[in-house]
């Protein structure tokens, strides 16, 4: 549980990001609280560097269609990593698990099947206020995290790639 008032999304230093690529999806359900996380996201990216150019946005109606848009992404264009954002409201059936299941399955599948990282900026909350506050509001902004996160995680994964091609490259002379 977050403490009352506190703002998660405070960071101390965010990578460059600009030579990275990202894909955002986003579900119309909860419209207000999703463009909001939108804004989040693309400021974070802008602010770490990346080009407007390089932000390529789509929409899909729902949560449970995340994992979907997320992986039309990964199929279709050379984006370095995706974030989806969504905002799912606890109801009075049991919707609300089965969309988060769904879709938090989905991302985790897909993230390691493609081998590429996908930014989880989705909001499960009890209330439309307990959201809004999560969405630019008190308890800060999970769009910003979920940028931040993404931008880490290309970082790791072109430190990761490059360190395995020296450490081949060594293999390879040493053999020779
Ligand atoms: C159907 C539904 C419901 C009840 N609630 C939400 C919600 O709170 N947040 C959300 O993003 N989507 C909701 N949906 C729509 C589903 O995600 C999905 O779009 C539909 O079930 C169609 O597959």
């Amino acid at each position: 549980m977050s403490e009352k008032k506190k703002n998660l999304s405070q960071f101390n230093s965010v990578p460059p990001a600009d030579d990275m690529r990202f894909g955002i999806v986003v579900a119309e359900w909860n419209g207000e609280v999703t463009e909001a996380l939108l804004k989040g996201a693309v400021k974070t990216l802008r602010k770490a560097g990346c080009a407007e150019h390089n932000i390529l946005i789509k929409y899909v109606p729902g949560t449970f269609e995340l994992p979907l848009g997320a992986q039309f992404f990964a199929q279709y264009t050379d984006v370095d990593a995706v974030i989806v954002l969504g905002c799912v409201i606890q109801g009075e059936t049991r919707h609300f698990e089965y969309i988060c299941s769904g879709a938090t399955q989905g991302i985790v599948q897909l993230q390691i099947s493609w081998n590429m990282p996908i930014a989880f900026g989705v909001l499960t909350t009890d209330t439309m206020d307990q959201a809004l506050a999560r969405a630019g509001g008190e308890h800060g902004n999970k769009g910003d995290e979920a940028a931040v996160t993404a931008i880490n995680m290309v970082k790791l994964q072109n430190e990761m790639e490059q360190s395995a091609e020296n450490i081949n490259r060594e293999f390879t002379r040493n053999v020779n």
